[in-house]
């Protein structure tokens, strides 16, 4: 394997739209950050990049509808961001932002060599246009309806309820979501990167040249070329972001995905005037930690652009994650289905570590994850407080109680003792190992063995008994039990960093430095160590409680909000209902549609025959669920043919509070046939 000098660790700049949760901390911020503290520590020269992507539709809709400016929005969020990132003990070396000038000079003069360098087409192409409001629509600024779901309120470039990324014009029925108005079409120019001109290069850079990425990033970027690549516009008609510096351009910027993580290299520059050392040398190694919604950006297009700028290093891995779920559910920001970074430390004071130690212990590393606080109370409580907590603590009462606080002198080993502090070595090992290949929740694991290895010889030792029985033996023990917790102080530093440092403040033994790592004789004889704390504490039931009862009040809440009665349609006569003809009837057989998700083939028992309907239902029932179930049915709806089958009639269904369907069912059973009118 090819060694490097450097190392470059990006991290994804969060919009400055919101305050951030727990997902971006687990996804992003804690295993970069774990991972750069042992580089640190092993004394190599590593860079923590951050900063705030300050850009983009979703910051202006933003302060369109608080009725500030998007600087207002972006100078409110940057500063709650960047704060949490340091309560949590995230350690940038620089956190910047894309709104300073350092970047919309970096940003500016980026595209201005490709556009020199004629890396771009310029195209002039036909977009939706808001006639009242005199503005294009980019983006989150036109919604309508989702041409795959079907669901309302999909945006000009994702729908959220199914995710399919889409353009404007796919969208069924657009409005412009400043007037509300149905938008034109209308010509526009823009400049577009050619991904398609990069595909045999990055084809061979990343499947063939980059096997050993991750294999859910691997993959990604493999379907992604091959679906085939496509010019990419990478400007936008808006008055927020970095205008397009070339002539005749007025009234563009550049698109926020071509401009952030150009932000990388801006917080660079504004970090160190050696920044070329990171970024055009190929000894430094380039790091990219981002979710997986971003391997694209950061896979495909940031490379591409980077390798038509020329002068530029590539990215040497991207360990993306998949994501975090809280409670079972999708982490939403608009439905405020989160757990605030901010907010956590009110409730959990001086506990960062805590929720360190959770997000990676159970970080979504190969597959989505699921962060629920009744497992956030067992591992604090069964292994912080239990094992790594309790060990220490007995270490240094212990060492307190019988020597006065001095690491007493090594006698002759047993055979035990030897494994003992062989096993230390070994630990250190596979948790290094595990590190080096961005596998933090195993490395945490192992490093967390140290503290269950050191917890056993206290507990198979038992020097509290041998103290009576045996007091010549303790000393070798307790200096034993010493130098576990003096690796533990140093082993923990990249996962715990508060912890570990209160640690090293109670053994008396500065600054960590990994390579004492493994070392079995860390405290000196003699060596004084101070009066010992608690580093961990339980955590009761009753504060758990307190989370899950706000998590229930956010859900009645939207619940309130989004199933807020449909308004009453146009009044009809009685003649015109008496029109319709509904009946009560049975299911009698059921079975899925071949090839379809939604549908059921289901035969009814109408009282007046028995006949076929096809019902969209498929996905809140099993078909042998639902044999027996009386059901209500309209008779003379006119036959439809429905994939190929004549469905004779519908089944009538209401939604739930969860947006699930339901039979409408008579309160008692009745004979089939039996009328609703
Ligand atoms: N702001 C998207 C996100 O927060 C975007 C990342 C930019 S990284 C250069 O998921
Ligand atoms: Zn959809």
């Amino acid at each position: 394997m090819k060694q490097f000098k450097r190392t470059l660790v990006t991290t994804a700049l969060p919009y400055a739209n919101g305050p951030v949760h727990i997902g971006h901390l687990a996804g992003v911020y804690v295993p970069a950050d774990i991972y750069v503290r042992y580089l640190r520590l092993k004394g190599k020269d590593v860079l923590l990049i951050g900063g705030s992507d300050e850009h983009g539709v979703p910051i202006t809709l933003k302060a369109r509808k608080e009725g500030i400016t998007p600087q207002d929005v972006v100078d409110k969020y940057h500063r709650i961001i960047e704060d949490s990132f340091r309560d949590f003990g995230i350690s940038f070396d620089v956190y910047s932002r894309t709104s300073r000038k350092i970047h919309y000079e970096t940003a500016s003069q980026f595209f201005r060599t490709l556009y020199d360098k004629g890396e771009f087409i310029e195209k002039e192409s036909e977009q939706y246009y808001d006639d009242e409001a005199k503005q294009f629509l980019a983006d989150r600024y036109i919604t309508g309806t989702c041409p795959h779901c079907g669901k309302d309120g999909a945006y000009g470039d994702q729908c959220e309820s199914c995710g399919t990324s889409l353009n404007a014009t796919d969208l069924i029925n657009p409005k412009s979501t400043i007037s509300g108005s149905t938008p034109v079409m209308k010509s526009t120019k823009h400049w577009y990167l050619p991904l398609d001109k990069h595909e045999p290069f990055l084809r061979q850079w990343i499947l063939e040249g980059h096997k050993e990425w991750k294999s859910n990033v691997y993959g990604q970027c493999k379907s992604w070329l091959d679906l085939g690549l496509q010019p990419r516009a990478v400007s936008r008609d808006l008055d927020w972001g970095v205008p397009v510096p070339v002539d005749g351009a007025d009234g563009k910027v550049l698109y926020v995905w071509f401009d952030a993580p150009i932000g990388y290299i801006s917080a660079t520059r504004e970090l160190t005037p050696d920044w070329e050392k990171y970024w055009k040398d190929d000894e430094c190694r380039l790091l990219h930690f981002i979710g997986k919604d971003n391997i694209v950006f950061h896979c495909i297009v940031f490379p591409a652009m980077l390798k038509a700028e020329g002068s530029y290093i590539l990215p040497e891995n991207v360990p993306a994650n998949e994501f975090l779920n809280l409670e079972g559910d999708k982490i939403s920001t608009s439905r405020n289905w989160a757990v605030w970074l901010h907010e956590y430390l009110i409730d959990f004071k001086d506990k960062q570590d805590v929720l360190r130690y959770v997000l990676t212990a159970n970080a979504p590393e190969t597959k989505d994850n699921d962060f629920t606080w009744k497992d956030f109370q067992a591992r604090n409580n069964n292994e912080l407080v239990a094992i790594y907590g309790n060990f220490v603590n007995r270490s240094m009462v212990l060492t307190q109680k019988y020597y006065d606080g001095k690491v007493p002198a090594l006698g002759t080993l047993t055979d035990f003792d030897k494994e003992t502090l062989d096993s230390i070595g070994a630990i250190v090992k596979s948790t290094e190992e595990a590190l080096e290949n961005f596998k933090f929740r195993e490395a945490i694991k192992e490093a967390m063995n140290l503290a269950r290895l050191g917890n056993k010889y206290l507990a198979d030792t038992e020097p509290w008994k041998l103290i009576k029985t045996d007091p010549d033996r303790v000393p070798t023990i307790m200096n034993i039990a010493l130098q576990i917790t003096a690796n533990l102080a140093i082993l923990t530093e990249p996962f715990l960093p508060f912890s570990a440092q209160k640690l090293r403040n109670m053994l008396n033994m500065g600054e960590a430095n990994w390579k004492l790592c493994g070392n079995k004789e860390i405290l000196m004889t003699g060596h004084t160590i101070n009066e010992p704390s608690l580093l961990f504490d339980k955590i009761e039931d009753d504060a758990i409680q307190i989370q899950l009862n706000r998590l229930e009040q956010t859900k009645l809440a939207n619940q309130a909000e989004t199933k807020t009665a449909a308004p009453a349609k146009a009044n009809v006569s009685y003649d015109e209902f008496s029109t319709m003809d509904i009946r009560i009837g049975t299911i009698l057989e059921a079975e899925k549609v071949a090839k379809t998700k939604k549908l059921l083939k289901l035969k009814i028992d109408t009282g007046i025959d028995q006949r076929t309907v096809v019902s969209g239902i498929a996905e809140y029932f099993q078909p042998e669920e639902i044999i027996g179930q009386q059901v209500s049915i309209l008779v003379n709806l006119a036959p439809r043919n429905i994939k190929g089958i004549d469905s004779q009639g519908m089944i009538l269904m209401a939604e739930d509070a969860d947006g699930k369907l339901v039979f409408v069912t008579p309160s008692s059973k009745v004979k089939n046939g039996s009328e609703v009118k």
